[in-house]
């Protein structure tokens, strides 16, 4: 018996070829039950004068067992170890994963194009306060209590009576506030307005103010600055057109559009279309009255009085929305990376 169990014991150990085969292997045979805890618990039904040999006999055999059973315990316990350490190597002269570039948003993209055109022509450039006071907001641009604009619909009002400011034309004033002319100016800044949003108009959106003031400044002075930047922006050929407009602070006022030619559409024969991009008109005296009142109160030269300029209010989605394709202004803030992923790589020259 103990030579035939020896050797099943040997063939079945080194045939587990893992640590949980091994386990079961071992609990069989040198188990608290196991075959040869048995073969020792019989030892007292034989005849005392056979008890010692026999059980020396098994005892052999058990160390036999275990001592094959230890080697091919420590021999699975490498191998496993060894696989373990295999698998988890890390090859560090292998070159590291590349990180996605980023991409300049496409409205931080018209701002920038804008202000390269702008500086080129002298402008300073600045930015104020998005929580104004009412009367740079309103008053001081020749806006009265009663003009629509002020209603409630259109205005986010703080409790404070404060408000955010509806468009960067409170600018005109704060610059001049601070400036004596000549002077040529740029803001650039969101704005806000309490209205309903639809594929053209956002709530939140952001507006470039421009601002000339000098003497002897004409409408011409200002169609030609105008055609200057559209140029910039969408090309040398670009069309700009002018039609009269209402603006309490300019006067006369005016909207600008620029005909807009989809590339596309133009391979496919298809006409392009007119897009207002802003107003625009030369800066009423009545807000060079106000300025000069503000600067008095600050004990400030009155400086205004006689001047002559003008001034200018874009909206950059619009632009952007003309210069890249884009359907819906909802686009440019609803996050989603597969339209904010186009901006990556060529368009930002990257
Ligand atoms: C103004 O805000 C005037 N302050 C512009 C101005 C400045 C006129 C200086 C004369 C002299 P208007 O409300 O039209 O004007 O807005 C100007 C431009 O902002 C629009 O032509 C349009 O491009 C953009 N805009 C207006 N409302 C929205 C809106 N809800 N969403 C996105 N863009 C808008």
């Amino acid at each position: 018996m103990p030579d035939t169990l020896q050797a099943t014991a040997i063939a079945e150990i080194q045939s587990a070829d893992t640590l949980e085969a091994l386990q079961v292997v071992k609990t069989k045979y040198v188990g608290k039950s196991g075959l040869i805890t048995r073969e020792l618990s019989m030892l007292g039904k034989l005849p005392p004068e056979e008890r010692k040999t026999r059980g020396a006999e098994i005892n052999v055999v058990r160390q036999g067992i275990q001592a094959v059973l230890d080697e091919r315990e420590a021999s699975l316990k490498r191998a496993s170890l060894d696989a373990k350490l295999q698998s988890e190597a890390i090859d560090v002269t292998l070159p590291g994963l590349p990180l996605p570039s980023g991409g300049l948003h496409p409205i931080t993209r018209v701002y920038d194009d804008l202000i390269n055109i702008f500086t080129r022509l002298g402008y300073n450039t600045v930015e104020g306060p998005e929580v104004e006071e009412e009367h740079y907001n309103f008053e001081a641009l020749n806006i009265p209590w009663y003009h629509p604009a002020r209603e409630l619909q259109d205005t986010f009002w703080l409790a404070d009576g404060r408000l955010l400011r509806t468009h960067t034309s409170n600018m005109q004033v704060r610059y001049m506030v601070e400036h004596e002319p000549p002077l040529k100016m740029v803001s650039r800044g969101k704005v806000y307005r309490y209205e309903a949003t639809d594929a053209t108009h956002e709530a939140m959106f952001h507006q470039l103010e421009g601002l000339v003031v000098g003497e002897g400044i004409t409408m011409s002075d200002l169609k030609g600055t105008i055609a200057e930047m559209a140029q910039g922006l969408f090309g040398a050929g670009a069309k700009v057109r002018f039609q009269p407009s209402y603006y309490p602070f300019v006067e006369p006022g005016a909207d600008f559009s620029v005909y807009w030619q989809n590339p596309r559409g133009q391979m496919e024969g298809k006409a392009g279309k007119w897009l207002e991009l802003g107003g625009c008109g030369m800066v009423h005296p009545n807000v060079f009255r106000a300025v000069d009142d503000l600067r008095e109160k600050a004990g400030k030269a009155r400086v205004y009085e006689g001047k002559t300029g003008f001034a200018f209010g874009l909206g950059p989605e619009r632009m952007a929305m003309l210069k890249y394709g884009i359907p819906d202004i909802r686009y440019f803030y609803a996050n989603d990376p597969k339209v904010i992923g186009q901006f990556r790589g060529e368009l930002n020259g990257v």
